[in-house]
């Protein structure tokens, strides 16, 4: 299989226009009302927002002002009062949803748990109810590390039910990565599981919590709240920590959401860039409630009676927009597993979606490679035709890859919605709308409507068509992020000072590179950053760099990606050693070892390699360029006039 590459693009003319029959009955039926709802969006881009808020969302108290914009900083709604916990729950509560499945789990190792609306009412309030009582006030963080269980999702909508914001740590991460990013949201309370299940093992949850708030290194951390999911031994320290089941017995489940302001923090999602450690992004209550809201709703064609399944982790963003607050916004029935393919049950992603009649179904392209090399005889023996629309996220998608999902797995009937995001921007923001638009296997279509987006130069100019440049985006939109979280100047470097403000109107700079074809539509072809991109997680180069130096062989590290054809891309490391270590087996999975132990599994590099010097320039700045070129076996080309010193490339040749 190959990888996205400008030439397999070019010659990719396919189009797969909607049937008349799934356009007949979508929200949005036609290109032609695509196009004017896009039109009535850029002569009035406020003014489209706002009639969407009045008719999407409860408001305990109407907005004064739509959009405050004092570049980079946006505020949406302010004057408003909201709360996203009450539009995902309380709202359905006086409709005939009430008593529909909000949840559906599917747990491992066989396990599974439908909780309707009320129900998932109930065990929020519950959990808001035992916050409360724990000291967590209106304006603290909580930090969440669970597994996929109903909790996780019970967590959030409780943190934002008393205004306490988020801040959810995907399980995979270390007891290091996890203290990071404890201590730069000043987290009040974990919750956390003893727990949980990967791949046919219990992995432990509680006793990397321990680690992480070991020797008072998490000061602001004064309780621990305990899901017990796998029943494994665990240490509970008297005091501090809490089973979530002892403490839900006997309390209320009466905790009305606390009405909050609309720029009121929502939650801080922890994400990989090209420097430095990773960045706390910052979502507030009501423009990423209306945004995650209208996108689930128009993007996945949201019907009353369809059972919607994302099998990201809640751990990432697409978890947060996507499992969560999206889909419960719109009343939907939103399905959680926390499975993952392995050799004892290959099939299993097909046995949901057959047991569940899975109608939709959101996932990324390394899972869909994944599935290509486990064979189309496991969805093939499955009936999967309640299957009415896919997605994917994460990565740019082979056509090859495109082509089979829209074969074994839609039956050549499902559209494709082929959707392009980030951390930052909340929600989906390049895409097909399935009744509307014509898809072409790996591209990701046109923007949202309300969205601006371009391909542009680094002056801020658009590019011709068919010319690579960088995407951007020209207009604020309410799910975008609002700042880093206590460094309001990355925010404004990182996204903002890389294209020169065009006409005034400032601009978005993603960190992907993208063309635009003959007919307006994005192709987005990865990170122009030092940002790889693994089976679909984020990971900056620089992090991983860090963790290799903090081991006592290391002198210098330089890392850079690969191409890969199942995670899109892997982690190689360049490494050079103190003078008292030599290179051996030995240390080589050492050193992949202790990358896992400082950030988590998913930064494992594939290939080590030791080597004598790395190649620099005469300022001192590793090259690179160089070493992806090494890296992926390709002859080292373009100019190399500034390295220092050449027999340093020579001998990295020779070493490989
Ligand atoms: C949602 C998510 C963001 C980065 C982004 C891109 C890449 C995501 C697509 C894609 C091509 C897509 N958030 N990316 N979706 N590339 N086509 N449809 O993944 O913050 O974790 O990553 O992912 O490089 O900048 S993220």
């Amino acid at each position: 299989m190959s990888q996205v590459t400008i030439e397999s693009i070019l010659q990719e003319k396919r189009l797969f226009p909607p049937s008349a029959e799934f356009s007949q009955s979508a929200h949005i039926k036609s290109l032609a009302e695509y196009q004017q709802i896009c039109a009535r969006a850029q002569a009035d881009p406020q003014k489209f927002w706002a009639e969407l808020a009045e008719q999407e969302l409860h408001w305990f108290q109407k907005w004064t002002t739509v959009l405050d914009w004092q570049p980079p900083f946006a505020k949406w709604f302010e004057g408003g009062k909201i709360n996203i916990s009450y539009n995902c729950l309380d709202r359905h509560l006086a409709t005939w949803r009430k008593n529909k499945a909000a949840l559906i789990w599917e747990g491992e190792p066989g396990d599974s748990r439908t909780l309707t609306y009320a129900q998932l009412h109930r065990e929020v309030c519950q959990m808001a109810n035992v916050l409360k009582q724990l000291g967590v006030q209106k304006g603290d963080r909580v930090g969440i590390y669970l597994p996929m269980i109903p909790e996780a999702a019970i967590a959030m909508l409780a943190c934002a039910r008393i205004g306490a914001a988020h801040t959810v740590v995907f399980g995979g991460f270390s007891a290091e990565a996890l203290r990071d990013r404890l201590v730069d949201g000043q987290a009040k309370l974990v919750i956390t599981a003893d727990g949980g299940w990967r791949k046919d093992t219990a992995v432990p949850l509680k006793a990397q919590v321990d680690k992480a708030l070991a020797d008072g290194s998490v000061p602001t951390v004064k309780d621990v709240l305990v899901v017990r999911r796998t029943a494994q031994q665990i240490q509970m320290e008297p005091g501090r920590d809490h089973w979530w089941h002892d403490l839900q017995q006997g309390v209320s489940a009466n905790c009305p959401a606390e009405p909050m302001d609309s720029e009121d923090l929502l939650f801080i999602l922890y994400t990989s860039g090209s420097t430095g450690k990773p960045k706390g992004v910052v979502h507030t209550t009501a423009g990423y409630n209306l945004y995650t809201h209208i996108t689930t709703k128009w993007i996945f064609d949201l019907q009353d009676t369809d059972v919607y399944w994302c099998t990201a982790d809640i751990g990432w963003i697409t978890g947060h927009s996507y499992i969560v607050y999206g889909p419960l916004s719109n009343g939907a029935t939103t399905l959680m597993y926390e499975g993952a393919p392995r050799p004892s049950n290959p099939g299993c992603m097909w046995d949901v979606i057959e047991k569940h009649g899975v109608n939709i179904f959101y996932t990324a392209p390394t899972a869909i490679r994944a599935f290509i090399k486990m064979g189309e005889h496991l969805p093939n023996a499955r009936n999967l035709s309640s299957l009415r629309l896919l997605g994917t996220v994460g990565e740019p998608i082979n056509p090859e890859a495109w082509m089979w999902y829209y074969r074994i797995i839609g039956g050549e009937r499902c559209p494709i919605v082929d959707t392009w995001w980030q951390t930052e921007t909340g929600g989906i923001m390049v895409t097909p709308l399935p009744g509307a638009i014509a898809t072409k296997p790996g591209s990701a279509t046109l923007p949202f409507p309300g969205i601006i987006a371009d391909v542009v130069d680094l002056e801020g100019n658009n590019v011709p068509a068919n010319e690579g440049g960088y995407l951007a985006v020209r207009h604020p939109w309410p799910g975008m992020m609002r700042t880093v979280f206590g460094d309001p100047d990355r925010f404004r470097r990182t996204y903002w000072e890389h294209i020169p403000p065009k006409d005034g109107q400032y601009t978005y700079f993603a960190g992907d590179g993208a063309r635009r074809d003959e007919d307006g539509y994005f192709w987005v072809m990865g990170r122009v950053d030092d940002v790889i991109n693994v089976a679909g997680h984020r990971l900056g180069t620089m992090e991983i760099e860090s963790a290799l130096v903090s081991h006592p062989a290391v002198a210098e590290a330089a890392v850079v990606g690969k191409p890969d054809d199942l995670k899109g891309e892997e982690i190689v490391a360049f490494v050079t050693l103190e003078g008292t270590f030599d290179p051996s087996e030995e240390l080589n999975k050492e050193l992949k070892k202790h990358v896992v132990q400082e950030i988590g599994a998913i930064a494992r590099p594939g290939e080590i390699r030791f080597t004598e010097a790395l190649p620099k320039t005469r300022s001192g700045k590793i090259m690179r360029r160089l070493l992806r070129s090494l890296a992926s076996g390709q002859e080292v080309s373009g100019d190399t006039s500034t390295l220092e010193d050449r027999s340093v490339l020579d001998k990295l040749r020779e070493g490989t």
